[in-house]
């Protein structure tokens, strides 16, 4: 298996045309990297069933049983101005919500056929139109969340490792699917504003189909040059791509088994997981993460120069669940008192550590101490830095030690994050 997707992938990059960035896309990276911190939204037609986004297909159910959902799918209590509040509550800088999951239903009105929230249920708004306008207004960047991988279109064919019980016809032209879903893509790029980027997945589900995405890469970039296009598929970057993304880990690790490959080369780096341990809204799952096992996550991340997009998936009735609301509002207080050694930092000039990371600007050394109980603390040499401190302006002790810097941990620590501040000389 895995020689068949070192082969495709060698493929992909031989036949992909070269990718040079534009200015402005070049630009939108800087400005990803320093936003450090979004809002991941998993929301469709699923959330009816309560039982998370993979429901049509762990439940073996056909298409001509899922299509029975649409009509029950009423979201009135959406409210795009509530979810984008929350999210700059949290302390987040960008949006990413699902367009279209393998399930195939588009949260958006789409012409391309009547599978859709506008045109299949009782609701029909445009969630995805009042999210961009919304957006726009509060300073929210949005990005679209697309799944290459479909389980309801005929077209989708031959089937991938998953959709096997869907009822559809053993037939099809996958190459018309895939002009199916890049005209889906012109729509959103065409009638939603600028959008930040596009967020592909599912195409793990097809490792040796010709996925064309050198084809679309293309039809995004010459649309909007400033979308940032990332894919969840798993293997190194391909060109076009303009960021790197992990999911259920940190850049470079492979603990849950979705990131197989290793940190490539210099693209920004974002990695993504859950408040709970679903995507999609799951009444049953009460496996909380704490507020301080979140900021710790997103503090790691920017230790190792990533962005951390952090999901909620909202209910059939359009909210979100109170401890999903909470914990946002928490981590936004957090972010408030100690955004500066987040925001616009890169990765530290100490890699990561079990007691902590470290993150940078071109004047300030940021040492993040998240995981020690003893006084003194020994780190590598952080360059030429002085006047450590911590963010509220209490000295900390510091001597060099060799190539090495000694710390004297102040006892009153914060809970989550002691964060020692030092110019660099
Ligand atoms: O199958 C999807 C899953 O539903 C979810 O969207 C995650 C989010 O990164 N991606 C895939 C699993 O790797």
């Amino acid at each position: 298996m895995k020689l068949i997707a070192l082969l495709l992938a060698a493929a992909a990059t031989l036949g992909a045309q070269p990718y040079t960035p534009t200015p402005e896309n070049l630009k939108a990276r800087e400005w990803f990297q320093d936003a450090r911190f979004g809002l991941f939204i998993h929301w469709g037609v699923y959330s009816v069933l309560e039982d998370g986004e993979w429901v049509m297909n762990v439940r073996k159910m056909p298409v001509s049983e899922y299509e029975q959902l649409p009509p029950r799918f009423n979201p009135t209590k959406f409210n795009a101005a509530e979810w984008v509040s929350l999210a700059k509550a949290a302390g987040m800088k960008y949006i990413t919500i699902t367009s279209k999951h393998h399930d195939g239903f588009a949260m958006f009105a789409t012409r391309q056929n009547k599978w859709n929230i506008v045109d299949a249920t009782p609701f029909k708004r445009d969630p995805l139109k009042e999210l961009a306008e919304e957006c726009r207004k509060q300073g929210i960047k949005l990005f679209f969340y697309h799944s290459q991988l479909d389980w309801h279109h005929p077209d989708y064919f031959p089937r991938g490792r998953t959709g096997q019980t869907t009822g559809r016809p053993e037939s099809g032209d996958f190459d018309r699917y895939l002009d199916f879903m890049d005209a889906q893509l012109t729509e959103l790029l065409t009638n939603y504003g600028p959008i930040a980027g596009i967020w592909f997945d599912g195409m793990w589900d097809k490792r040796d189909a010709n996925w064309r995405i050198d084809q679309t890469y293309r039809l995004i970039h010459r649309l909007q040059p400033a979308a940032l296009v990332g894919s969840n598929h798993h293997l190194k970057p391909f060109p076009g791509e303009d960021f790197q993304m992990f999911e259920k880990d940190l850049p470079g690790k492979n603990t849950a088994g979705h990131s197989a490959e290793s940190v490539i080369g210099t693209l920004p780096l974002e990695t993504c997981d859950t408040i709970n341990k679903a995507w999609g809204y799951n009444a049953k799952d009460k496996s909380l993460k704490s507020t301080k096992d979140l900021i710790q996550y997103v503090v790691r991340a920017a230790g190792y120069g990533a962005n951390f997009l952090l999901n909620v998936g909202p209910k059939p009735d359009g909210t979100i669940q109170e401890e999903f609301t909470v914990r946002l509002r928490e981590i936004g207080k957090w972010m408030g008192a100690h955004g500066e050694s987040i925001y616009s930092t890169r990765g530290g000039p100490v890699g990561p550590r079990n007691w902590g990371v470290t993150t940078q600007t071109a004047t300030k050394v940021y040492v993040h101490v998240l995981d020690w109980q003893d006084e003194l603390l020994a780190v590598p040499s952080l360059g030429k830095v002085n006047n450590a401190r911590l963010l509220n302006g209490q000295k900390v002790e510091m001597s060099a030690s060799g190539t090495s810097v000694l710390f004297r941990l102040p006892a009153q620590r914060d809970g989550i994050d002691t964060v020692i501040v030092l110019d660099k000389q």
